[in-house]
């Protein structure tokens, strides 16, 4: 009797299990990672619900796994919370073996989850002794830079049916893979970008289906990529010559196996992409398709042998995130032709990415596209921030009936495309398009205002990041740069962490940074570093390397990946501290409060927010160190947590020995000097709200006005709430003249710019040696517009939401914010409307975390929770009513608070 009752309730429909994840992926193929962590997702349709266990069961066969027989690995019923990276515990995994899971949970209602659905992982190649296949170039003596692109073949006969089949691939340079005439996966730019002497992904595909028996042909094409193509001034950064690593292993219904790898077999050739880097575009020759090379009936008589190199294989690794995919499409919103007689087309949205051509021409005409992102005041198209980018794509007709094209290695951030020398109709949205490409990261959140300025702030923010999330986070998409610049990735961070769902992309970057930081710890200007040795170790740069883990961290309860980066988080530190005299940093070179406000044309009454650079030194210094202790304490570090504590208390002194004066003046008079100063607690208790009214003093001086630069602008509206100034944070929110947020929003931008004046008020473009119209810099408040406008954010208590703090500040006006947030719980939201004296707050709170809420301006006898008094909702406990705030904490569902309200 008590068994069968025990069994209705484990069977309870009220809980179920969903969104596995194992690592960062769902059903990852080819991952190396020899305690893969897995994470899922509680569904209950009832409040307050927590997991208070569950159970894992791997098998290496999907039918084993129902049955609960021939299990690999079980854990057995772990009574824990946790649902988020829980680490494989089982026998060690092998080379090539798919391995299948599932998993059930049991909550504090008495619930019991019926076994989630079986999802799997693969591993890669866990040995570079697996490599059979051998690096091969061609021998083409023209194969150079910006030369034409080399392709290879290679066709074989199965005789025997396939039963599985793994294509294992990778490149010097970017590359194209085909099958049978069919591209392999939907991957762009493969093999991504890392720091490829250390570390070079390769990716695993499974080609079964595109096999067939009888004649079969794998091939590749090659483009200059990030490994030969140009990277700012240089090229061939990482060697001369492009080559291919391809290994196609094939399991028939019998059990026998075959292996296709590369080697002098292989025939290589070129064909119509003539030549193809990110910078300049590509040039392709339609009449030089070689049509059917990638498929066994084509005659490559004409072709050469591969050649084979000594390339390394133990720098191979398995990708922990996909790479760049296609995304949203664009459809000509107008053409039009420009004062100087240009054929244009706006997309109406700068994007990054390319155009499709669907078109009809006799063989030989050349189609040329020319991008940009911006049109100048006469409204002719604009190229000439795109520096020494060329952003050219020339299609040359094969004169089929119709052709359709789109480049294979090359991407264009623009919003414009210039169409010369078509004489077919642009007019039909049918023949062109452009498609948007970026790195694959689920959309998490989501943020909507009352105000149709902020949504559209909000929407350049996304677009900022979609645009330079492409494999690596980069400075800007479009000219002559596209580089992972340190500082621009630690300013913008968290605020992409609200956006999308980073945590992958970060951890992925996070290791080419600690590949390439130096010796003596120093972090370089850009990850993967290109440049020379000596770029870097700058400040609020290289910091980098401590607050991203962090962020990540906080934002994903990632210990693991906290743990990897401590030794290069360390290092950084101790780096700084190298490089001090009595515990002050001030040598060396520094990019400063980059892009801060300068009047211009001439400073006469010395208006530029110039802040010392040695100053800005001396605060990150003091918050690296702090967020190394945070790192320590988490890692159970006690010494280093002890140590660098001494060294954070002498890193403070020295500041306010060098940069403070006794009536508590901070050299420079800057909001930036302000705002580092109280942001990283430079100050003694006392003196701070001090140093605070003078931040505000200073804006007010500005007419309202912000003048921080990139390293200043993450702070201002976080310092100022913190120091009750949310009316002043969202007068510069609100504020629409320059410098501002919406000053760009108004000269109609849709991402964020570089430059708060990119175009000034009078239309004139600012300088076109730097003058980028998407770098997410500035787009730093997102963070605060999450965090503390909408009041939704990780409780620090229990990172990666495992608790939320859902505390909104209304202000500004603003009658409405709802922002949703799609955590490793699941969906969070948090929406707050005041009207007619009534505030209302919906909140959701998801399964197997709690909250804690902080109602603005409420009287505790006044709240009701879907129209009952607040008193009698079970799931809440710890009621408080502070000065003008009631708080208490809340289990997982959805509430609906309302109270009068008055502001
Ligand atoms: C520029 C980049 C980047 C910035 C550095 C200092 O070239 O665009 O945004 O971080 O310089």
């Amino acid at each position: 009797m008590m068994l069968l009752l025990l069994s209705t309730v484990a069977f309870s429909k009220a809980l179920t299990v969903n969104s596995l994840l194992c690592e960062y992926q769902v059903n990852p193929v080819g991952i190396d990672i020899l305690k893969p962590r897995f994470s899922w997702k509680l569904k209950s349709t009832l409040r307050n619900v927590l997991q208070t266990a569950y159970e894992l069961r791997v098998s290496t066969n999907a039918g084993d796994i129902q049955t609960g027989k021939q299990l690999l690995y079980t854990s057995g019923k772990v009574n824990s919370e946790q649902s988020v990276f829980v680490s494989y515990k089982g026998p060690q995994l092998l080379s090539r073996m798919r391995y299948y899971w599932q998993v059930r949970v049991w909550d504090n209602q008495g619930n019991a989850s019926p076994w989630s659905e079986v999802n799997f992982w693969e591993m890669g190649l866990l040995n570079p002794r697996e490599w059979t296949a051998q690096w091969i170039k061609t021998n083409n003596l023209a194969d150079t830079t910006d030369g034409a692109s080399p392709m290879f073949r290679k066709a074989f006969d199965l005789s025997k049916p396939v039963k599985t089949a793994r294509l294992y691939i990778t490149s010097h340079g970017i590359y194209e893979a085909f099958i049978n005439g069919q591209r392999v996966g939907n991957e762009y730019f493969t093999p991504g970008w890392t720091s490829y002497n250390k570390r070079l992904q390769y990716q695993v595909y499974d080609v079964a289906s595109l096999l067939k028996s009888g004649g079969n042909a794998a091939g590749a094409v090659l483009g200059d990529g990030w490994f030969r193509g140009h990277l700012d001034k240089w090229k061939n950064l990482y060697g001369k010559d492009l080559s291919l690593l391809m290994q196609l292993e094939i399991t028939f219904t019998d059990g026998s196996k075959t292996t296709i790898g590369t080697n002098n077999d292989w025939k290589t050739s070129d064909g119509a992409i003539r030549s193809s880097s990110f910078y300049n575009g590509e040039i392709y020759d339609g009449r030089l398709v070689k049509s059917g090379w990638n498929t066994s009936a084509y005659n490559d008589e004409g072709w050469q042998e591969a050649t084979v190199i000594d390339s390394s294989k133990s720098n191979l690794i398995a990708p922990v995130i996909p790479g760049v995919k296609k995304r949203e499409i664009f459809r000509p919103l107008k053409t039009f032709v420009t004062p100087k007689g240009d054929t244009v087309i706006d997309f109406g949205q700068n994007l990054v990415g390319w155009v499709v051509l669907k078109i009809k021409g006799k063989k030989g005409d050349v189609i040329t596209l020319n991008h940009a992102e911006v049109l100048d005041k006469e409204n002719n198209f604009y190229t000439l921030n795109l520096r020494h980018a060329k952003c050219v794509v020339k299609y040359i007709l094969k004169g089929d009936a119709e052709e359709v094209y789109e480049p294979h290695f090359t991407y264009q951030g623009f919003r414009y495309v210039k169409v010369s020398g078509y004489k077919g109709r642009l007019d039909s949205s049918m023949n062109i398009h452009a498609v948007a490409l970026y790195s694959d990261m689920n959309t998490t959140g989501n943020l909507t205002t009352s105000n149709p300025l902020l949504n559209q702030l909000q929407h350049n923010i996304e677009w900022g990041q979609k645009g330079n999330f492409v494999d690596v986070p980069t400075d800007c998409p479009q000219r002559d740069e596209r580089l992972g610049w340190t500082g621009d990735a630690q300013a913008f961070g968290s605020t992409a962490a609200f956006n999308m769902n980073v945590s992958g992309f970060f951890s992925k970057w996070l290791k080419d940074l600690s590949a390439d930081q130096r010796a003596d710890g120093a972090v370089p200007w850009v990850i993967p570093n290109m440049m020379p040795k000596t770029s870097a170790g700058v400040a609020g740069w290289s910091d980098v390397a401590t607050i991203l883990p962090w962020t990540m961290y906080t934002t994903y309860g990632d210990t693991r990946m906290l743990e990897e980066q401590y030794p290069s988080m360390k290092a950084w530190v101790n780096y700084m501290r190298d490089q001090s005299k009595d515990n002050l940093w001030n040598t060396g070179f520094h990019f400063g409060d980059w892009c801060f406000y300068t009047p211009s044309p001439t400073d006469d009454s010395g208006k530029g927010a110039v802040t010392d650079k040695y100053l800005i030194a001396q605060t990150f210094y003091a918050h690296s160190t702090q967020l190394l202790i945070n790192a320590a304490a988490v890692l159970g570090k006690e010494d280093d947590v002890k140590s660098y504590t001494e060294l954070l208390n002498q890193i403070k002194l020295a500041f306010q020995k060098e940069y403070v004066t006794a009536s508590g003046r901070v050299l420079s008079s800057t909001q930036t000097a302000y705002l580092l100063t109280l942001a990283f607690d430079m100050l003694p208790e006392p003196q701070r709200v001090p140093l605070a009214k003078r931040l505000v003093q200073n804006i007010k001086d500005y007419g309202n006005h912000l003048t921080t630069g990139f390293l200043g602008t993450p702070y201002i509206c976080p310092v100022l709430t913190r120091f009750g100034y949310d009316d002043i944070a969202y007068t510069l929110l609100l504020q629409d003249t320059y410098p501002s947020w919406l000053y760009p929003v108004k000269k109609g931008a849709t991402t964020i710019w570089e430059r708060w004046d990119g175009i000034k008020a009078n239309g004139d473009l600012q300088d076109p040696s730097m003058n980028s119209f998407n770098h997410y810099s500035y787009g730093a408040i997102g963070n605060w517009m999450y965090h503390t406008m909408a009041g939704l954010n990780t409780d620090e208590s229990m990172v990666g939401y495992k608790k939320i703090l859902i505390a909104p500040h209304p202000g500004g006006k603003i009658s409405m914010v709802d922002a949703a947030l799609e955590t490793s719980y699941g969906y969070a939201n948090s929406k707050w409307e005041v009207s007619s004296g009534i505030f209302k707050m919906d909140i959701t709170v998801p399964p197997n975390t709690t909250a804690k809420v902080v109602l603005p301006g409420a009287a505790r006898k006044g709240i009701t929770e879907s129209g009952k008094s607040i008193n009698t909702v079970k799931a809440i406990s710890g009621l408080q009513q502070d000065n003008t705030d009631v708080q208490f904490q809340v289990g997982s569902g959805t509430y609906h608070f309302q109270y009068p309200y008055s502001n």
